[in-house]
């Protein structure tokens, strides 16, 4: 199919922070065409500059709440909020996009704001692919602080929050004890925790549980000496968003000055560059069903092959062009 697009002045429009380019680098590269590689990677060469904030939890904790109040805070001290909102069409979330829309009315009108909202899973890389490349393109626009609204339910999830400098995993008091089970991996990939609807009265045993857990030094991952805080946010009174703003802040600087970012920008490249390979083995594997990949099967169908050799052997005969 011949398409006629000016890739180059795409990626000049984006660099320039025009919001008409952005969007259209964005639908780019959530469909993922062959074209478009090119300029999608010399967004990524310019990228790397913002601090990309992961908000994580379960369903109808409150971080859009939050993110919508976090971004007035940081609007505040000038500087400009990217908003990349994940798969708001899951199946625990349905509706919220209408909701966010309303939410962040504020913000829409304020060229310092760019929201998106990501429902499609994108082609290689799946979802943590074309979310992870937005935010690219918010960054190589020059924004200045980057916001992944993420539920914290499923693997793709997951790497999405855990792909940002600064993780925020928002719990919302009084949710049951199996919703917390989902939640067990999430927690203690939180560089800060947020108990969010803290104007409501079972906060307190909420923030007290987290410290309890923080003190049994269930914190994941080595945090050269960051000792990751329990903030209290209320959307309702305002309470502990700009607390979280500071800690967002101490924490890019903890960041930079102890050079775990160096670390944490490796193994964010690490989990790109492994899932997208996934994806082309995957691809490669499942378009071209042949009759070399039909005999493979069949034979391990009748147990002529073991599955583990029949891999092996599918994979031998892979062959990806550039
Ligand atoms: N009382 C109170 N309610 C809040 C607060 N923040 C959010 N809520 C309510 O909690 C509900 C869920 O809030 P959202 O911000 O949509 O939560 P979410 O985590 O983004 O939800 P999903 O995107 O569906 O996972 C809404 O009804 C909000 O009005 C708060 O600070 N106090
Ligand atoms: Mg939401």
């Amino acid at each position: 199919m011949a398409r006629n697009i000016d890739f180059d002045a795409l990626v000049r429009g984006v660099l320039a922070g025009e919001t008409r380019a952005i969007a259209k680098m964005m639908s780019e590269a959530e469909a993922g065409f062959d074209d478009g590689r090119a300029a999608m990677a010399e967004i990524y060469r310019r990228a790397g500059r913002a601090q990309v904030i992961g908000l994580t939890g379960v369903p109808g904790s409150g971080k859009s709440t939050l993110v919508g109040a976090l971004t007035t805070a940081v609007r505040a001290t000038g500087r400009r909020v990217g908003i990349v909102a994940v798969d708001p069409s899951s199946p625990f979330s349905g509706g919220a996009i209408l909701g966010d829309r309303v939410r962040m009315a504020e913000h829409t009108t304020d060229d310092g704001v760019f929201i998106r909202s990501l429902a499609t899973r994108g082609s290689l890389g799946g979802l943590a692919g074309a979310a992870l490349d937005t935010v690219d393109i918010l960054d190589a626009a020059g924004f200045d602080l980057v916001l992944i609204e993420t539920v914290g339910v499923g693997q793709d999830e997951v790497d999405i929050a855990t792909a940002a400098h600064t993780v925020v995993v928002v719990s919302a008091p009084g949710l049951g004890d199996d919703i917390q089970a989902i939640k067990a991996g999430v927690l203690e990939i939180a560089d800060i925790h947020v108990v969010s609807k803290a104007d409501r009265d079972d906060a307190n045993r909420t923030a007290t549980d987290l410290q309890a857990m923080l003190g049994l030094g269930l914190t994941g991952k080595d945090r050269r000496g960051w000792p990751v805080p329990v903030i209290r946010t209320s959307a309702e009174t305002g309470e502990g968003v700009d607390e979280l703003l500071a800690s967002i802040d101490a924490h890019g600087t903890h960041l930079s000055d102890s050079g775990e970012i160096e670390e944490r920008r490796r193994s964010i490249a690490e989990m790109r560059v492994l899932k997208t390979a996934e994806d082309l083995v995957r691809a490669k594997i499942t378009a071209g069903r042949d009759t070399e990949f039909r005999q493979i099967l069949n034979d391990a169908a009748e147990r002529k092959t073991a599955p583990a050799t029949a891999a092996r052997e599918l994979i031998q005969n892979l062959k990806i062009e550039s």
